[in-house]
């Protein structure tokens, strides 16, 4: 038998054992020893039922999605899939951990399914670029019904065990150890002379209601998963349910997969699976560095940051003790928590025990003192240097040897905050994005004097938290803000040569991005930005013609969604176009000689986005980022820019370094020549025809 794969039967119960770490993905050692196992079976007459369990902390848990890029060698998942549903014996599959993918359509060629109370059961493939190409789409509608397994696929959520049961896709959840419940389940089946049940031979449950389904699933995929690809073929597959016969639909599945698996959308996002584990090796942090224990809390900031960071460890069950200048304060920044999870509770995400227990694990003080025992303390107050300083010589006084300060500044340097201290190598930057507790994006801030062990800590705490964690060594703005910096500048720009706001924002958004730039602006602030270059002079050109049209909309007082105007008017939460705003904008860029056009979509995502690349070439080649692939997670988990392009540095890869670098010369000559000049990195790469993926590769070696 395989390495991976093995096969017992004891007492005429054949059990198929996966075990191949760390997820049993259904890579080739695994479907070749899964072949095997099936083909002995089909020769053998000493059993009555099959088992098929997986090993370790999880079902399998898809395909190895690494196979996709050098290509899926035989046997085939779809085959081997239909080699086990055509066992002629009862097979069970027993579920734990997180079936997802190839392994939840491993699960359904298999006769029956029992689940441990606490697996989830899903059809990721969708985040994936690709659709379920292992009869998933084929196998799911005829189990579920058409409707359930187009949400289970165009959501990509996993689904808990009970209601995967309430579905039908697992038949019993195992009242205690599953193996010994899928033993009993098993010989049940064989005395109850319960024979195969082949998903393949059903039909789906709501076929007569195809029509409808599918025009309410197409609509939600053009309204929701807009440039996307692959939701629309999975549809297209899953539909198929109703008119083709199940070989017919296989062969659909598989056609449509081949055209998806080395489009751009799959290859984006399967190097956004790879980069997103990526940002936690980190060269220095070796395996005899020990993080430190995170055992209790300090917030210093009751407001909407701090409040959210509050929650994201009491979410996880650590106690937090939130510190501000007034019990007034306190009283309010906990009334804004319960609030949030009372939402929670209402949309049935939360339970009313959960939500007490979370907010008992929350105490206020204004005395430092109560941050004695805590083993991390987070700073989220305004972005004010003096301020930062002040509360990090109480913090330094109060806190035990080996506590951890941390601080949320997005822009501030990090260096300058650790040196008013006796313990610098404690103190790291912990830049969380609004609102915390729900942003996915954690900036990690590396400073010159940080220890390995307190960066570890941080990158721990992170997926603790539920984040991904990205490290940044020090510079205004760290990676995600200063490359938002010359993006914005380009958008604002343009306003001023004589684009409006809706024009900008609309090329943009159409292109992918979550929201405009400038319609981020009014959504954070337009003061923000504003304010965060005064507290920066260094980084503000000296030029007299430098154009921000936030520095009119502050003067004005139009500081965005709060007060009903800013770039756009809002009117009952809708933004509109401002006449009014549009003229200024234009009539100063007149004052200050910027030349008056309208550029068109291409320019304005050429400008916006080419900026930004440029700016993140500096970052590599400055050190602050580690890898191109770190740009991308943290333009992808914290600034909207779409998963299917696969970020920045993927995207300018895929549009070709040279195309980019020529376009930024030809910026230089026809626009502003003190911003648009080539960063070295770019240009070396670009005229050696390389990429950002190749560039990182050869860093990693
Ligand atoms: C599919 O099934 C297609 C089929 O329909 C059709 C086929 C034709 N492959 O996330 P973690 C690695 S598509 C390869 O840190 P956790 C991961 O890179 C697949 N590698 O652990 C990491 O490596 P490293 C559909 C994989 O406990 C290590 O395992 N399935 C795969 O936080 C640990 O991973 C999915 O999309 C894989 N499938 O989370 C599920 N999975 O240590 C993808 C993991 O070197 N996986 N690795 O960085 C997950 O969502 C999470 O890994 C899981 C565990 C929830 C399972």
């Amino acid at each position: 038998m395989s390495d991976v794969v093995t096969l017992s039967v004891s007492d005429r119960i054949a059990t198929v054992t996966i075990d191949s770490a760390p997820v049993n993905a259904a890579d080739y050692p695994v479907r070749a020893g899964l072949q095997k196992a099936f083909t002995d079976l089909a020769a053998r007459t000493d059993f009555d039922a099959v088992l098929v369990i997986c090993a370790g902390r999880t079902f399998m848990a898809g395909a190895d999605i690494g196979e996709f890029d050098t290509g899926i060698k035989a046997p085939h998942h779809q085959d081997l899939f239909n080699l086990v549903e055509s066992c002629a014996k009862p097979v069970v599959a027993a579920l734990h951990g997180t079936a997802l993918g190839a392994g939840t359509e491993l699960a359904m060629a298999c006769h029956y399914r029992i689940a441990d109370k606490g697996a989830r059961i899903g059809l990721p493939e969708l985040s994936l670029g690709i659709i379920p190409g292992a009869g998933g789409t084929q196998r799911a509608p005829r189990l579920i019904g058409l409707d359930a397994a187009m949400d289970l696929v165009l959501s990509g959520k996993p689904l808990p065990a009970p209601k995967a049961l309430e579905l039908g896709l697992v038949d019993e959840i195992a009242a205690g150890d599953l193996n010994a419940a899928a033993l009993a389940f098993a010989k049940k089946l064989v005395a109850e002379g319960k024979g195969v049940r082949r998903t393949c031979d059903m039909t789906p449950k709501d076929a007569d209601k195809a029509a409808e389904i599918v025009a309410a699933r197409q609509a939600q995929v053009a309204k929701t998963m807009k440039n996307r690809t692959s939701p629309v073929k999975a549809l297209e597959a899953m539909a198929a349910t109703t008119s083709l016969s199940f070989k017919e639909g296989l062969k659909l599945e598989a056609d449509i997969s081949k055209q998806l698996e080395h489009a751009v959308e799959a290859r984006a996002m399967r190097h956004l699976f790879f980069a997103d584990r990526e940002v936690r090796k980190i060269p220095g942090i070796t395996k005899d560095i020990k993080a430190r224990p995170i055992r209790k809390v300090g917030i210093i900031g009751a407001g909407t940051m701090g409040g959210g960071i509050a929650m994201c460890f009491a979410n996880i069950g650590v106690p937090v003790t939130i510190i501000d200048v007034s019990d007034e304060n306190l009283q309010r920044g906990l009334g804004v928590i319960r609030k949030n999870y009372e939402r929670s509770v209402s949309r049935g995400s939360l339970s009313q025990e959960q939500l007490e227990s979370r907010m008992g694990l929350l105490s206020a003080s204004t005395d430092y003192a109560a941050l004695k025992d805590a083993d991390l303390a987070i700073e989220a107050v305004f972005e004010k240097m003096e301020l930062k300083k002040d509360i990090f010589a109480k913090l330094d006084a109060v806190l035990p040897a080996g506590a951890i300060l941390g601080t949320n500044t997005s822009t501030l340097d990090i260096d300058e905050i650790a040196n008013t201290t006796k313990r610098p190598a404690d103190v790291i930057g912990l830049h969380f994005f609004s609102p915390a507790n729900v942003m996915p994006l954690l900036e990690i801030v590396q400073g010159k004097q940080t220890a390995m062990d307190v960066l570890l800590t941080a990158l721990d705490m992170a997926k603790l938290i539920k984040k991904t964690g990205v490290v940044s060594k020090v510079c205004y703005g760290f990676i995600g803000n200063r490359m938002m910096d010359p993006y914005g500048r380009e958008a604002e720009r343009m306003v001023q040569e004589g684009a409006t706001p809706a024009e900008v924002d609309g090329a943009l958004e159409e292109w992918g991005m979550a929201m405009g730039i400038l319609a981020v602006y009014d959504m954070a602030g337009v003061e923000v930005g504003e304010n965060t270059r005064i507290a920066n002079p260094h980084m503000v050109p000296k030029d007299p013609s430098f154009y921000r049209c936030s520095t009119l909309l502050v003067a004005n007082k139009w500081l965005g969604q709060k007060v009903g105007r800013g770039y756009y008017r809002y009117e009952g939460g809708k933004r509109a176009s401002c006449p009014e705003v549009i003229e200024m904008m234009h009539a100063e860029g007149k004052r200050l000689n910027v030349p008056s056009r309208k550029p068109g979509k291409q320019e304005i995502l050429d400008r916006c986005l080419f900026s930004m690349i440029n700016e993140g070439a500096k970052l590599l080649e400055e050190g602050i980022a580690l890898r191109a692939s770190d740009i991308d997670v943290v333009y992808t988990a914290g600034y909207g820019y779409p998963r299917y392009r696969g970020g920045p540095m993927f995207y300018a890869d895929t549009i070709g370094l040279k195309v980019i670098y020529d376009k930024i010369v030809e910026f230089q000559k026809t626009l502003d020549p003190q911003y648009w000049t080539p960063a070295p990195l770019l240009e070396k790469l670009a005229k050696s025809g390389s990429t950002f993926a190749q560039w990182d590769a050869s860093n990693r070696k």
